[in-house]
């Protein structure tokens, strides 16, 4: 289904002269208001076909209907997104998931909703019914050839696929590891996992990027073969200048400083971008902010300032995507939050006196350092958002139009209660 564009505007004229009073108090304290609008217009956060149905846990999955039954019907769903909050105008696919039946049609059903592909994911943690030699343990570090050539080919075709979308890179997650000590040579697999990126990184067309995202544990408990950042940076650096290190917000240890991960590989030039979520004790894939908005604020503060020192733009300068799900929420509404609690993040960092800040780290002025942080920190942003949407043709509260309209239940009545999205 499509949002006809007369509900989004019925819906706003009804809000506006609440929305101007919120909006008149937030503007008339900021410099560069129209600067700050238009970044925030051009500010667009990849979704991932994977969070369009219910996630679920190893002990059960709830779905609450109505999930996208096919590659098209996903689209569908972000462009239903995208119309709301004009902030969602791509969409990033998972092979063998999202295999297009025909990428000509696909693409013009994405262009038709305003939407484009984003990077394109590769799955060698799974095994299919399809393929030959099992996964189960690892992929691009196994010790044996025959399973590294079946996974460096399955990377290959995925950037197969990618060419024919207009995507422009290839996202990697590896769950290549080991469950005891013992069970693995860690340099040797460090050594054949370098191999095989190197096969898939000269599969790369010149304008690609390959996106090497880590993490510490799940599903192997003992050592994850591209466990950390370092270990992703280390092989990003040895393959080359196209290969960069992806941060997912939720594969980190409790407690890891991740501003401070993102500020240093900003300044190498190697941060690739974001799966963002939220989390409290792992890699819960929860609604981002809705946990500690304060540790993406602070992420957000150290990528403006560091995109900035390096000349780079905002929207395009690297790559921005929610990596979620959703257990127990509507996916919409809840890619609706995440994508809203970015854009609130990004605009507070905008809004932090960088001047001012530099000024009292000079100093060591502690307080005031605090203070200027906090001070944008517990600016409400909300209405500069709305008033971004509402000039973008969005809507100005995206959650209330989709409740309003009933989407989910009209998604119910066309796909059926049972429909079962593919993903995790
Ligand atoms: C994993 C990783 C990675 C992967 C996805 C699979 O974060 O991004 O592609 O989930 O659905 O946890
Ligand atoms: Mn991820
Ligand atoms: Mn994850």
């Amino acid at each position: 289904m499509q949002l006809e564009k007369s509900i989004i505007d019925d819906a706003n004229h009804k809000q506006q002269a609440a929305h101007q009073r919120r909006f008149d108090f937030v503007a008339a304290d900021i410099k560069d208001l129209d600067i700050i609008l238009k970044k925030l217009g051009n500010f667009q956060i990849a979704i991932p076909s994977w969070a369009l149905g219910t996630g679920g846990t190893r002990f059960g999955r709830f779905s609450g209907g109505g999930e996208p039954r096919s590659l098209e019907e996903k689209i569908e769903d972000v462009g239903l997104i995208h119309a709301l909050n004009k902030s969602s105008n791509s969409i990033s696919l998972h092979i063998p998931w999202d295999i297009p039946d025909n990428a000509t049609s696909v693409k013009a059903l994405a262009a038709q909703l305003g939407l484009h592909f984003d990077a394109v994911n590769s799955n060698t943690f799974q095994d299919q019914s399809s393929q030959q030699h099992s996964y189960k343990y690892g992929s691009l570090h196994h010790v044996d050839k025959a399973v590294r050539k079946q996974a460096v080919e399955h990377n290959i075709e995925v950037i197969n696929y990618g060419i024919e979308l207009h995507s422009k890179a290839l996202s990697l997650w590896l769950s290549d590891g080991s469950n005891f000590p013992g069970q693995l040579n860690m340099r040797g697999a460090f050594e054949r996992t370098l191999k095989s990126l190197q096969e898939i990184y000269e599969a790369l067309p010149a304008d690609w990027k390959l996106w090497i995202e880590y993490k510490p544990y799940e599903p192997n408990f003992y050592s994850t073969t591209i466990g950390d950042w370092g270990q992703s940076y280390l092989l990003a650096s040895k393959l080359g200048n196209q290969a960069q290190t992806l941060v997912d917000l939720g594969h980190h240890l409790q407690g890891a400083n991740i501003e401070q991960i993102v500020s240093l590989l900003l300044m190498e030039g190697k941060l690739a971008g974001f799966h963002f979520n939220d989390s409290k004790y792992g890699d819960d894939d929860l609604t981002v902010g809705s946990i500690n908005p304060y540790q993406l604020f602070l992420i957000f503060n150290e990528l403006v300032e560091g995109m900035d020192a390096r000349g780079m733009n905002h929207a395009t300068g690297i790559g921005w995507m929610i990596d979620a799900s959703h257990n127990i929420k509507d996916p919409v509404e809840d890619l609706l939050q995440s994508v809203e609690a970015i854009k609130i993040a990004y605009t507070q960092a905008l809004l932090v006196d960088q001047q001012a800040l530099k000024q009292a780290q000079q100093q060591n002025d502690v307080v005031l350092a605090q203070e200027i942080l906090q001070h944008a920190y517990r600016t409400d942003v909300r209405p500069l958002l709305a008033e971004s949407r509402l000039r973008a043709g969005g809507a100005l509260q995206p959650l209330d139009v989709y409740r309003q309209q009933a989407v989910r239940k009209q998604l119910i009545n066309e796909r059926g209660a049972l429909a079962v999205s593919t993903g995790l």
